[in-house]
C-alpha cells in the first residue's frame, strides 16, 4: 500500500488502536492525537513499540496531504479538524483504510434501529452458506480487525460517524432499515444526521432499503433496489407481510414463505428485521429456503426487546438497548396489547425532542405506569405531564424496585429507556444487565 505523507491516528479508543495496529504491522509511521488517552490505549501503544509523545488533537500541526484517520466519537466539528481540512489535511477513517484492503464482498447495514440485530442476523444467515463470515464495524471488531485473507464476505454494521467520512464504499450490498432522529447532541438538524446515513448507498452494487426511505437510494443514483415494509408486497422482488387465514407470513411478492409464528423474534420490528436480513442475503445470492430454514433458530440478541423469562405470569421487558425514541416507539408498539404496561424511561437525553413519543404514550390504551429516571427524568416528566403523571427518581435501581412492586400478575414491565445510559452507566448492556439482577432480586 502506498505511503501517505504523514498518517495521524485520531482518537485512541478500539478504532484508533485499529488504525495503529494495522499501520504498525503495515510498517507505516504515524502519530496519535487524543485528547485523553487511558492507560490501557497507553500500553497498548507501548506494546506496538510506538515511542512518540501523545499530543492533544489541537496541538497537532497539519500537513497538506496528511492522512488523518478519525475515530467516530471524535465531531468533524472540532475546530482542529476543521483548521486541518483548510490546510489540505485529507480526513478520512478506518473504514475506507478497511475498504481499499478487504478483498471479499462488503455488506452495509445502517439505520437508526435494529441494525446490530440485522447485521448479527445476516452473519448468521451468510455463515450457514458461506465459510469465513466476518461480523464487525459499529459492533464488536472495529472493521480493520476483521481483515482476513480467507474471509468469503464482511458483514459491517455502519453508524452515522462512521459513514460522515465513508462517502464511497465499494459496498456488494448497501441497507437503509430505518430512519428516526437520534444523535441530535451531534448534528445540528436531523436532515444532516439522515444525509450521512444516505452515504451507504453512493457506490454501492445493490441496494436494500424500507420502501418508505426508497427516495435516499434514488437521490444517490442507485436504481436497482431490493424494497421491504411491514406491508403486502408490491411486486415480485418485494419483500414484506401478507395475512392468510388469521396468520401473518414473510413474503415476497405473493409467495408466503414463512408464517411469523415459526421465529424465535417477536414482535412487528423484529419481522421487519427478518425481512431486511432476506433481501440483503437475498441481494447477496444466497439460498432464500435455506435462509428461510436458519432465520428459524435465530433468536436476537440481548437488551433488545429481550424478554426475561421469571415464570411470574408478568412479561419483563429488557429494551435497554433503546437509546433513541424511535427504538423507544418501535417498542411501544410491539408490547401494546401484551398486557397492562409499566414503562421505564430516562437516563441521559441526546437532546431528542420527545413530543412524538409523548403523544404515542399518551395514546397507549394498556398504560398502567410510566416511571422515568436519570439526567433526562425531569424533562421527561415534564413532556408527559399534560398528559399523563409519572414517577420521577433520580437513581436507576429506585425506579426499578418501584416498578417490581407495581407489577401484578399480567403486566408487561418494558424498560425501554428512549436515552442513553451513560449518567449512570457504562454502556446500555451495563444497564441492561443491572435490570435482570434487580428483577431476579439478584441485586448486591
Ligand atoms: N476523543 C478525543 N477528543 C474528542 C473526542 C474523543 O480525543 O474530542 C478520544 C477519546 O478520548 C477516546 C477516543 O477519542 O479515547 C474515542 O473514540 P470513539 O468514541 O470513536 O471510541 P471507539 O472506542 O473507537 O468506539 C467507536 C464507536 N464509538 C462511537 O461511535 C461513539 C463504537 O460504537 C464502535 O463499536 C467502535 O468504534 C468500533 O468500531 C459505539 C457507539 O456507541 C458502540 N456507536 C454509536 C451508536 O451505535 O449509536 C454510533
Amino acid at each position: 500500500m502506498s505511503t501517505h505523507l504523514v498518517s495521524v491516528v485520531i482518537g485512541l479508543g478500539q478504532t484508533g488502536l485499529s488504525v495503529a495496529r494495522f499501520l504498525t504491522q503495515q510498517g507505516i509511521d504515524f502519530i496519535v492525537g487524543e485528547d485523553r488517552i487511558s492507560d490501557r490505549a497507553r500500553q497498548v501503544l507501548k506494546e506496538m513499540g510506538y515511542d512518540k509523545p501523545v499530543q492533544s488533537i489541537g496541538q497537532l500541526v497539519p500537513q497538506s496531504g496528511a492522512h488523518w484517520y478519525i475515530s467516530p466519537g471524535v465531531p468533524l466539528t472540532l475546530p482542529a479538524l476543521a483548521d486541518a481540512q483548510r490546510k489540505g489535511v485529507i480526513l478520512t477513517n478506518d473504514i475506507n483504510l478497511f475498504s481499499q484492503q478487504a478483498q471479499a464482498p462488503m455488506i452495509g447495514v445502517t439505520g437508526s434501529n435494529g441494525k446490530t440485530t440485522v447485521t448479527t442476523l445476516v452473519g448468521f444467515l451468510a455463515s450457514q452458506q458461506l465459510p469465513s463470515v466476518r461480523i464487525g464495524g459499529n459492533i464488536g471488531a472495529p472493521s480493520l480487525d476483521l481483515l482476513d485473507n480467507a474471509a468469503s464476505c464482511y458483514v459491517l454494521e455502519l453508524s452515522s460517524y462512521q459513514l460522515e467520512l465513508s462517502t464511497h464504499l465499494p459496498l456488494k450490498v448497501a441497507a437503509l432499515l430505518n430512519l428516526s432522529p437520534d444523535h441530535l447532541d451531534r448534528y445540528q438538524t436531523v436532515d444532516d444526521y439522515y444525509a450521512a446515513k444516505s452515504h451507504i448507498f453512493s457506490t454501492a452494487d445493490n441496494s436494500v432499503v424500507h420502501r418508505e426511505l426508497a427516495d435516499y437510494a434514488v437521490a444517490k443514483g442507485r436504481q436497482k433496489l431490493q424494497l421491504f415494509s411491514d406491508k403486502h408486497p408490491q411486486d415480485d422482488a418485494e419483500f414484506g407481510l401478507i395475512e392468510r387465514e388469521g396468520q401473518i407470513f414473510l413474503a415476497r411478492g405473493q409467495d408466503a414463505l414463512l408464517a411469523v409464528c415459526n421465529l424465535k423474534l417477536n414482535g412487528k420490528s423484529h419481522w421487519m428485521n427478518a425481512l431486511a436480513a432476506l433481501a440483503i442475503g437475498n441481494s447477496l445470492g444466497l439460498d432464500l429456503n435455506q435462509m428461510l430454514v436458519d432465520l428459524c433458530q435465530f433468536s436476537g440478541l440481548r437488551h433488545r426487546c429481550q424478554r426475561i423469562e421469571l415464570h411470574d405470569g408478568r412479561t419483563w421487558v429488557n429494551d435497554s438497548k433503546a437509546t433513541n425514541i424511535g427504538a423507544t416507539q418501535s417498542a411501544l408498539k410491539d408490547f401494546e396489547s401484551a398486557g397492562p404496561m409499566i414503562l421505564l424511561l430516562g437516563g441521559q437525553a441526546k437532546a431528542a425532542d420527545f413530543s412524538e413519543l409523548v403523544h404515542q404514550v399518551t395514546q397507549l390504551h394498556s398504560l398502567k405506569r410510566v416511571l422515568v429516571y436519570g439526567d433526562a427524568g425531569a424533562m421527561l416528566a415534564d413532556s408527559l405531564a399534560p398528559f399523563v403523571v409519572s414517577e420521577v427518581y433520580s437513581d436507576f435501581d429506585c425506579m426499578v424496585q418501584r416498578a417490581v412492586e407495581l407489577a401484578d400478575e399480567g403486566d408487561v414491565i418494558l424498560l425501554s429507556p428512549a436515552c442513553a445510559s451513560l449518567d449512570q452507566f457504562a454502556s446500555y448492556e451495563a444497564r441492561g444487565d443491572r435490570f435482570e439482577e434487580l428483577i431476579m432480586g439478584r441485586a448486591a
